[in-house]
């Protein structure tokens, strides 16, 4: 596309003004004249062919417009006849250069704010910027619209009609068709009138539609007071503030580009996501905040750089009140539709806009998640993240995981609760259920082969850290080696429980034989295992089994301590009792000694307690340890036993996803 400026009138009417240069060097603002801010616009947004026509200070002009260095191929036209004739004939003057491409056409001496020029470039056909806002003016154009198009533009015409502007974008072909009348009426010898007067012959072939910019800025200057409103109302388009919030950790074309649409609007302040809210909302960032943020106001047309701490905007909305919010429109459905129904909310609260762009779906962006997604996966990625979750966000949720399929479920499932995204930080391999699925008991009988085989279905699939329940971590000789395999698969935690012999699950309690092991074996257990481990991520959790086997609180209390003593990592305590209140206790106790070491607990029975009232009384990990295999048993019993029932599967089908989504519920990768 090639830009159309003309400028060879004499702008009589700025008076002094134009005494020395042509009107559209007149300066609108402190920085720019009525031209450079056009050239600017035109060069900003992709176009790098200008044709000028050229009459009244033609070389001052020219001298200018190079002077300004800006990356523009200029061609100049000068009317001869530019003091005797319209601008109907500098166009014809310039017609050879006008023939091989779409047009924006413009009038020098015309002023618009970028917005306009995004609906006037956005439009598919050709168009002229009009405005069903504005009161008719008196002697400026109108266009009078019939059927979606413009029929007849003038300044004689009220009925049908709306303000006009002269800024065309104008498609080659509806362009040839007037460019043509308008040299029929230049070799007639009618060069005084308007070029319009031309199209209102042929409007019904060169097909322009209104592109209503209603109170926009888009306005000629004509006159010394024009000249002061104009620049009045610059001046507060120029200092309206743009917000965007970013939470990627790497910057792709597609980024920029929406960056650049944003800080036309006005001076850009950026939203960097803190930690908290990207892992809640995508996955663990591999780049901290502060890194982020860097990045992101290194970027050219960043004015300002801010953390937004939640998915919400509405803290930073209020805070900033932007004139605009800018995003993609891929929020328009689906999970982030809640947030982008809130920013509009708030942004009416005081007059602010949403402004939204096409989304960019280019598959390389695609192929740079996977990438992402990929290295997260690694081994030593992947170890470390717990610990930096621990740090990050005080408390950490874990889900049981025992396959595949339920690895994906503990990775996938998102819940969108009061503007905040809430999904488990990590999985928990435990024994229980890694031997039920197998159909054995849970007496460490599946040994260490197969157990490594599980953690590897699950991480095959999947990128949150694991906690891999370790037992009682049977012989410390083993146990060495069980840390360092561990360690190499990528885990980033294992708990041993302080019992000894044939262990059976800690929920029978004290109904089944359990030998709890001595303090100094576990201690011993612990420091090997600690010695063996060969990073600084990997940690060994001492799991107390002292109020399980009854053997009382300051039996629990002198055990954690000791096992920190010997180099744990962090301490689980746990219990079978439906009431919390000894685990309340003992936090309470290890607490007042130990302000550090993470607490992991694991409600099962104690179910009743939320995460939140867990984190203020100093735990640091919850898991839930078995609910995906008891709610997934059942389900299949209930299923087998309904086919047994009927003979056949119809009446099982209710209870069955359909066959279309268990195919797709993994997707290829
Ligand atoms: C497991 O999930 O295997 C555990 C926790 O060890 S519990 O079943 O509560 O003992
Ligand atoms: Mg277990």
């Amino acid at each position: 596309m090639k830009a159309l400026i003309l400028n060879s009138g004499l702008g009589h009417r700025m008076g002094v003004l134009t005494s020395e240069h042509p009107k559209c060097m007149t300066e609108v603002s402190p920085a720019d004249t009525i031209l450079s801010r056009q050239l600017k616009q035109c060069a900003d947004y992709g176009i790098s062919e200008v044709v000028m026509t050229t009459g009244y200070y033609d070389k001052v002009l020219v001298d200018y417009c190079n002077f300004l260095h800006l990356p523009l191929k200029f061609t100049f036209v000068n009317n001869p006849l530019y003091d005797k004739t319209n601008y109907i004939y500098s166009i014809w003057c310039a017609q050879e250069y006008l023939r091989d491409d779409d047009i924006l056409l413009m009038h020098g001496d015309l002023v618009f704010e970028n917005r306009v020029l995004d609906a006037v470039l956005g439009s598919e056909s050709s168009c002229m910027a009009v405005s069903s806002t504005l009161p008719l003016p008196e002697k400026d154009f109108k266009a009078v619209i019939k059927d979606g198009r413009i029929e007849k533009v003038g300044i004689e015409f009220f009925d049908s009609a709306m303000a006009a502007q002269p800024l065309y974008k104008l498609l080659k072909a509806d362009w040839l068709v007037w460019l043509d009348n308008i040299g029929r009426f230049c070799d007639a010898g009618t060069r005084q009138c308007y070029a319009e007067n031309a199209f209102n012959e042929v409007s019904g072939k060169c097909i322009i539609r209104p592109v209503d910019v209603q109170d926009m800025l888009c306005s000629e200057i004509d006159t010394p007071q024009d000249l002061e409103t104009v620049s009045a109302r610059l001046a507060q388009v120029s200092s309206r503030n743009v917000y965007m919030c970013f939470s990627t950790e790497y910057i792709h074309s597609g980024h920029i580009a929406i960056i650049k649409k944003a800080k036309r609007l006005g001076r850009l302040t950026i939203g960097v996501l803190s930690d908290e809210a990207v892992a809640s909302f995508k996955r663990f960032p591999l780049m901290p905040f502060e890194e982020r943020k860097a990045l992101v106001a290194n970027i050219a047309g960043v004015a300002n750089v801010v953390e937004q701490k939640t998915l919400s905007y509405a803290d930073n909305l209020r805070a900033l009140k932007p004139d605009f919010v800018v995003h993609g429109d891929d929020w328009v459905n689906g999970f982030q539709k809640p947030i982008r129904e809130e920013v509009i909310a708030v942004l009416a609260e005081y007059g602010g806009q949403l402004v939204e762009y096409p989304y960019s779906s280019d598959p390389k962006y695609k192929e740079l998640d996977k990438m992402h997604r990929a290295e997260l996966a690694m081994p030593d990625l992947r170890r470390g993240r717990l610990r930096k979750l621990l740090n990050m966000k005080g408390l950490v949720t874990a889900i049981e995981a025992h396959s595949g399929i339920t690895g994906l479920i503990a990775e996938k499932t998102t819940v969108l609760q009061d503007g905040k995204t809430y999904q488990f930080d990590a999985m928990w391999i435990s024994s229980l259920c890694d031997s039920t699925a197998k159909g054995k008991p849970d007496i460490e009988l599946v040994d260490m082969t197969s157990r490594f085989r599980t953690i590897d279905d699950i991480m095959e699939v999947t990128t949150k850290p694991i906690i891999f329940d370790g037992d009682t971590g049977g012989l410390t000789e083993h146990f060495i080696y069980t840390v360092r395999s561990l360690e190499r698969m990528g885990v980033s935690m294992v708990i041993i429980e302080d019992k000894t012999g044939l262990k059976k699950n800690s929920l029978f309690g004290t109904e089944v034989e359990q030998t709890q092991d001595s303090i100094e074996n576990f201690c011993a257990k612990i420091a090997a295992g600690k010695k063996a481990q060969k990073t600084h991520d990997f940690m060994i959790c001492a799991r107390i089994e002292s109020l399980i086997l009854e053997r009382g609180m300051d039996d629990a209390l002198t055990r954690a301590f000791a096992f920190v003593g010997a180099g744990a990592d962090a301490i689980m305590i746990h219990s079978r009792k439906k009431d919390p209140a000894e685990i309340f206790e003992f936090v309470q106790k290890f607490r007042e000694q130990d302000k550090v070491t993470p607490i992991v607990v694991v409600p099962t029975s104690f179910n009743t307690v939320t995460e939140d009232e867990f984190k203020a009384r100093g735990v640091n990990i919850v898991i839930y340890a078995n609910q995906l295999t008891r709610t997934g048993f059942p389900a299949m019993q209930d299923a087998a036993r309904t086919i047994l029932e009927h003979h056949r599967a119809k009446e099982c089908d209710d209870k069955c996803m359909s066959i279309k989504d268990i195919i797709t519920l993994i997707p290829e990768e």
